[in-house]
């Protein structure tokens, strides 16, 4: 998705700037609805016991936490602890684990979490894993279509936040995201890991002034992401981190080819102008070294949504998607060589290259647009797949839910195929309510069943002290019915591991 894009009012517009939260925040009646959405949520917890799925415990939790008759107080991690269905023949086991925590600054703590696994006789291995607390270090592995971390299967599920580190959120603010977000039953958040900027303002990255470019490492550059880093750390999240953007949002591709060859290029320059891919891994190499040896982080990605185009600069005539599979091995194997610690994938959209015409549309046909899904996870130096999936942006709005199922069952079908995992880190619709959770179920159901290694919803969001963080109309708060399925969803995919 363009992630600084907003929908305002029916239109969807890239910003680059930091402030455009102002521009689009939901009017305080909406606030209003939200809080009182929450109040009626909260105040009900108080009266009855936890329904299933409902949250019974974690850190900072201070609801109810009997759960209903049936149903065991499993813990996810920490700052979460869920009703799930469980019989009456339950038994207890208490498992105390020591982990340790670093930060990025100097400082080591040392945390020992002493927790109550409850499980059933008829509880599978996997489940067992799935119910113990999240270890705070090991890197992320993989074993065939699926992670591991530290001899257990991984199972990734969650979603993206690009806001936190990029939009000048206080480090409250950034707890209070990732505490959120560890509420919903994720493992992996998504963000942004670049800010491509011509003028030094708010947060960013990597300034550029006429061809030369430096990487901000100060209290409003990578100290941003450090903090992202490990809030995500202290609430047992993995990060997926992108390391550009297609799309102009937070500058992307077309700064550096404007930047060192002049405004009027073909997008593609960037994956073929040999000026353009050395300041290219010049920035990848102050990122990806920064974080050598941060196990919080799962993989690097190398940009967001590559194509041959960009949002206002065209494809040169000779780009297709031989040229982005090229640029991926070159850029993996070279992320490879700097840090070999952490697994790297594109982060693309998984278009399909299939040379047969038919009705599934464009999507299906990557070629042209430069992304041949199948080819890339063949690159050794690609550890995983990735797609997301917009079928009302890609053409598919008559049959969306449909189109869908049919674009995760195939790309199941290439993960399988490949031996490596895949995961749909990107999926939206933009409607709210009760309709847009039952589509995603379905969607998640089919993940389910066809053996998909996991999956990241485009975006969560957090209200701080009654203001949103920006909604581009695809973003989920607590309390939203997406929020509750969620939670259930990430148990559901956990135990099915
Ligand atoms: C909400 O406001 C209080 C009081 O100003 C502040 O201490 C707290 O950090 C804020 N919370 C967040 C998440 O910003
Ligand atoms: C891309 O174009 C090149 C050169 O024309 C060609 O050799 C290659 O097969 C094309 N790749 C695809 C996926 O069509
Ligand atoms: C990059 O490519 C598309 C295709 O032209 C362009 O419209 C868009 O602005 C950019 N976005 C994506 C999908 O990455």
């Amino acid at each position: 998705m363009r992630s600084g894009s907003t929908r305002c009012s029916g239109e969807i517009f890239p910003v680059t700037v930091v402030y455009i939260t102002l521009d689009c925040m939901t009017s305080s009646s909406e606030n209003m609805r939200r809080q009182a959405l929450l109040f009626a949520i909260l105040g009900a917890s108080a009266l009855a016991s936890v329904p299933e799925w409902g949250q019974c415990g974690g850190l900072s939790y201070t609801g109810e936490t009997d759960c209903a008759a049936g149903l065991v107080c499993v813990e996810q991690n920490t700052y979460y602890s869920q009703c799930l269905a469980g019989t009456s023949t339950t038994t207890s086991t208490t498992v105390s684990s020591t982990s340790t925590v670093k930060s990025t600054t100097t400082t080591t703590t040392t945390v020992s979490t002493t927790s109550t696994v409850k499980s059933t006789t008829t509880t599978t291995s996997q489940t067992t894993t799935a119910s113990s607390p999240p270890s705070a270090t090991g890197f992320i592995k993989t074993s065939g279509t699926r992670f591991t971390l530290n001899g257990k299967q991984f199972v990734p599920v969650g979603s993206n936040a690009y806001w936190p580190a990029l939009l000048g959120y206080s480090n409250a603010e950034i707890d209070q995201a990732f505490a959120d977000i560890a509420a919903s039953g994720a493992t992996v958040v998504r963000t942004e890991g670049f800010n491509e900027v011509t003028s030094a303002q708010g947060v960013y990255f990597h300034l550029w002034t006429g061809s030369t470019a430096t990487v901000n490492t100060g209290t409003d550059g990578l100290q941003r992401l450090d903090y992202l880093v490990s809030s995500a750390k202290s609430h047992g999240i993995k990060l997926l981190i992108t390391l550009t953007n297609n799309w102009s949002d937070f500058g992307g591709m077309d700064v550096y080819t404007a930047q060192l060859l002049g405004s009027g290029q073909p997008h593609d320059a960037f994956y073929t102008n040999p000026t353009v891919v050395a300041a290219y891994k010049a920035y990848v190499q102050a990122v990806v070294t920064r974080y050598a040896t941060e196990d919080t982080i799962m993989a690097w990605e190398l940009c967001n949504e590559p194509r041959c185009a960009g949002t206002t600069t065209a494809a040169s005539a000779t780009c297709n998607s031989t040229v982005i599979t090229n640029w991926a091995a070159e850029i993996s194997a070279y992320i490879k060589s700097l840090d070999p610690n952490h697994l790297v994938a594109i982060g693309d959209e998984g278009f399909i290259n299939d040379p047969i015409p038919h009705d599934y549309d464009y999507p299906y046909q990557g070629g042209g647009i430069g992304i041949d899904f199948e080819a890339n996870l063949a690159i050794d130096t690609l550890d995983f797949g990735t797609f997301h999936m917009y079928p009302d942006s890609w053409g598919e709005s008559g049959n969306d839910i449909a189109w869908g199922q049919q674009w995760i069952t195939d790309h199941a079908a290439l993960m399988t195929s490949a031996n490596k995992p895949a995961i749909m880190e990107e999926f939206g619709l933009t409607y709210t309510g009760a309709q847009r959770a039952t589509d995603y179920a379905t969607w998640y159901d089919t993940v389910i069943s066809t053996g998909l290694t996991g999956d990241l919803l485009w975006q969560a969001g957090s209200v701080f002290n009654g203001t949103e963080t920006p909604n581009d109309g695809y973003a989920i708060y607590p309390g939203d019915p997406v929020y509750t399925l969620l939670q259930q969803h990430a148990a559901a995919l956990v135990a099915r591991g």
